[in-house]
């Protein structure tokens, strides 16, 4: 669970799209922004930097990569629809590199970084998360 929770705060789709293909409740999702915030946030100053960030891609990816070959394929991420793992995919190759992966959440940090200060606060992410989230 945790291993796909630490990817949880870069891959925000993955976590409102569970396995059972339901959205997860609101509240769950604020809550499990929360402590993937906390994880996230290692030095425990408040606040998530570009590196504390990259690590939690990098840890998220490593837990996923179950033959640690360096590619993440469909068998490897069973609990993402088919759509969201395409999506960063973005030569199409039906894998995702670690490359790809960082690519896409590090656009997805600056995204979430709505006051543009190059940290998230966990307002940040749960308000990214929400608008990844329809009706939250
Ligand atoms: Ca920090
Ligand atoms: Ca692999
Ligand atoms: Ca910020």
């Amino acid at each position: 669970m945790w291993k796909h929770a630490l990817l949880g705060l870069c891959l925000s789709v993955v976590i409102t799209i569970p396995a059972t293909g339901q959205q997860i409740s609101c509240s769950s999702l604020e809550r499990f922004g929360r402590a993937t915030f906390a994880m996230a946030d290692r030095n425990g100053n408040g606040v998530v930097d570009e590196a504390e960030f990259a690590s939690d891609v990098a840890a998220g990816f490593v837990g996923l990569d179950s033959n640690l070959d360096g590619w993440l394929e469909p068998s490897e991420v069973t609990d993402v629809e088919r759509d969201v793992f395409v999506r960063p995919d973005v030569d199409r190759d039906g894998h995702l590199s670690f490359v790809e992966v960082m690519c896409m959440k590090m656009a997805e940090f600056r995204r979430a970084d709505t006051n543009q200060d190059g940290v998230l606060i966990v307002e940040e992410i749960l308000r990214f998360n929400a608008a990844q989230s329809p009706g939250c």
